[in-house]
């Protein structure tokens, strides 16, 4: 088979490949005609930087499977963000997604959104939906340096293509490495939509519907064979992620778990990952052969080019298949490297670095040292949550926190809204998972996991939490690495092994951002089916802080969506 660049026009042989503005929307992310990025060489001023999403529906054939997503800017994936660290980031939204309608918000995954809480994009929480038709401004400072990602927060859209890379460039490791080779998303997809995906998990019994392919940077052929959406599926249509590496040199490639159900174990045939950074905590460099990301993870890793001009190698992402409750067709991605001055039509002929599963974790909890040291300070709050998988009242199979299934009101006030109006408790609303945790500085967080799935745990209004330790059965207080914990902000727990045999993940956080915040899964079907809780965190500030009325919206249609 030949490959050709995204840009370039196709040649009559070659017909049977797909365009790029088909199968990605145009999208240069993992195309030859993708660029460094370079905007933290250029030594800018602070200054604010503007972007507009435009949301719509498009049809696409990434994997060479032909449905219709949700895009930004008509792309898949969707744009990269990028700033210096202390600039303004302003993004319009602009909600044009119809037939149907449906309400829409945009997080940015990991910021903390201090004095800038009713940013943080979370539907009910900070802001109404913005509702199909009209648009919503976030403004946000680029307050911490780093690789993260944006993503729609409204039930399970994200996975639909509302997500793209966000990038703030600081000094904090900018001298390791020479080329900047950007985002490399790495995520499942469906050949479905995503309430498609989602509705039959509430059929009694439940159907849990097969993850189809596995992308970096929404490419990677799918073989159509595999599954039975045959018809919409073009053989050998698409091509697979394509990157340049030049020889001796030092690459940074910020990974990103952008999928919704799926852990992504990441490697390059014949080269090793030096570890940088895990979300945004920089970690004393360590070198390793596979990177392991939750979903939400990201992990920067510094790849140099120890081969020679002409080299061709696979790189390559591959699903952690134990940690999912059923099929995926298509669990490995290979992207192809090439040297500088390869033939790049040549397919790689290198052997893959082997992993082993290990409960669905990352890498031992001791095995990286954050840079920056911090000790954890004795908690003046410690809660202790348990997750347990049930069947609520009407008899679908759920998922409750301390005894309640999480639910949304889409219509309501946003709980922000309210805490700023002094209101904090809902007795008639357990569904909200919302607890009040006063004028706590040091909150530490006991999450115990009764069910049989994994969770990768994710933390908002905060860049870094401790991570205390994760375990199986009660945590007997150790903490590992007392004197310098791993800190970042999604974090990866086991599936209890029986009734009586729980996990636990123990984390600790400071509470001085005043707002409300959300601790959840990041899996799509545990966060629909309730996995959710929030927090309001220094409720007598919330009140006295700086408030923007910016959450009203118009009327948000009603839909027969999970939430
Ligand atoms: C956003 O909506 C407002 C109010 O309807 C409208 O005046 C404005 O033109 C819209 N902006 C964009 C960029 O669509
Ligand atoms: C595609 O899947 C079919 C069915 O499992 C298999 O027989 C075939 O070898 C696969 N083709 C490729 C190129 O992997
Ligand atoms: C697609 O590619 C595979 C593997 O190269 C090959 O076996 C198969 O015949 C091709 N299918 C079509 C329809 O061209
Ligand atoms: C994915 O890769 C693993 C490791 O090489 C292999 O065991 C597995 O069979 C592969 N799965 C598929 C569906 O190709
Ligand atoms: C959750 O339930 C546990 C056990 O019943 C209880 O100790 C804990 O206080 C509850 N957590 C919260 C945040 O209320
Ligand atoms: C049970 O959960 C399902 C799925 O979230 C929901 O549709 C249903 O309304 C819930 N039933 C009750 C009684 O809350
Ligand atoms: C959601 O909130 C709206 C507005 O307050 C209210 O009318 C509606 O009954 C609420 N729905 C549920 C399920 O509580
Ligand atoms: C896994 O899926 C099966 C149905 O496919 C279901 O019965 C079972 O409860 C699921 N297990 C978990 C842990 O979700
Ligand atoms: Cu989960």
């Amino acid at each position: 088979m030949q490959w050709y660049n995204c840009l370039l026009l196709l040649p009559a042989t070659l017909a049977s490949l797909l365009p790029c503005d088909s199968t990605n929307g145009g999208s240069l992310l993992g195309t030859l005609d993708a660029k460094p990025l370079t905007l933290h060489r250029q030594r800018e001023p602070p200054q604010t930087r503007h972007f507009t999403f435009e949301l719509t529906r498009k049809t696409l054939n990434p994997d060479g499977v032909t449905r219709e997503f949700l895009v930004v800017n008509g792309e898949y994936p969707g744009p990269t963000i990028e700033a210096n660290l202390g600039d303004t980031i302003s993004v319009t939204v602009i909600n044009n997604i119809d037939s149907p309608k449906e309400g829409t918000s945009i997080h940015w995954h990991g910021l903390p959104q201090r004095d800038t809480k009713w940013a943080d994009g979370v539907p009910s929480l900070t802001q109404c939906p913005i509702a199909a038709g009209s648009n919503f401004t976030y403004t946000f400072k680029a307050e911490v340096a780093g690789t993260t990602w944006w993503h729609a927060h409204f039930t399970a859209q994200y996975t639909d293509g509302l997500f793209g890379g966000l990038i703030i460039h600081g000094s904090q490791y900018a001298e390791q490495y020479d080329i900047d080779l950007g985002p490399i998303h790495l995520h499942d997809t469906y050949h479905i939509d995503y309430v498609s995906y989602l509705l039959p998990v509430y059929n009694i019994p439940p159907v849990f519907i097969p993850v189809d392919t596995n992308l970096i940077n929404g490419r990677g052929p799918f073989n159509c064979s595999l599954d039975t959406h045959g018809s919409n599926c073009k053989p050998n249509s698409t091509e697979p992620a394509k990157f340049r590496f030049q020889p001796g040199k030092k690459h940074l490639l910020r990974l990103i778990n952008t999928g919704g159900a799926t852990i992504q174990h990441f490697s390059i045939d014949d080269h090793e990952l030096t570890v940088i950074a895990n979300d945004f905590t920089p970690v004393q460099p360590y070198k390793t052969n596979v990177a392991t990301l939750g979903i939400g993870q990201r992990t920067d890793v510094i790849v140099e080019a120890k081969g020679k001009e002409g080299d061709a190698v696979w790189m390559r992402s591959e699903i952690d298949q134990p940690c999912v409750n059923g099929t995926v067709w298509q669990p490995n991605a290979t992207a192809i490297v090439y040297y500088t001055n390869a033939d790049e039509t040549r397919i790689p002929n290198t052997k893959r670095h082997d992993w082993k599963t290990d409960g669905c974790l990352n890498d031992p909890l001791d095995i990286a040292q954050p840079i920056k040291k911090r000790s954890v300070p004795t908690p003046d709050l410690v809660e202790q949550i348990d997750i347990r998988g049930g069947k609520n009242a009407s008899g679908n199979l759920v998922y409750f926190v301390n005894g309640s299934q999480f639910r949304a009101n889409f219509s309501s006030t946003p709980l922000l809204q309210a805490a700023s109006n002094g209101i904090t408790e809902y007795p008639d609303h357990p569904e909200y998972n919302i607890y009040n945790f006063g004028d706590a500085k040091n909150v530490r967080i006991v999450v115990y996991n009764h069910f049989p799935n994994p969770h990768t745990m994710h933390l908002h209004g905060h860049e870094e939490f401790w991570i205390l330790a994760t375990g199986m059965g009660e945590w007997d207080g150790t903490i590992t690495q007392e004197a310098n914990p791993q800190r970042r902000d999604s974090a990866q727990m086991r599936a209890a092994w029986g009734p009586d045999q729980p996990s636990h993940l123990v984390i600790q956080f400071v509470a001085d951002n005043p707002g409300v915040w959300s601790l959840h899964c990041h899996f799509i079907i545990h966060i629909s089916a309730g996995l959710y809780m929030s927090f309001i965190e220094q409720p007598e500030q919330i009140k006295e802080g700086a408030y923007e009325d910016v959450m009203h919206q118009t009327e948000v249609p009603e839909l027969d969506i999970p939430r």
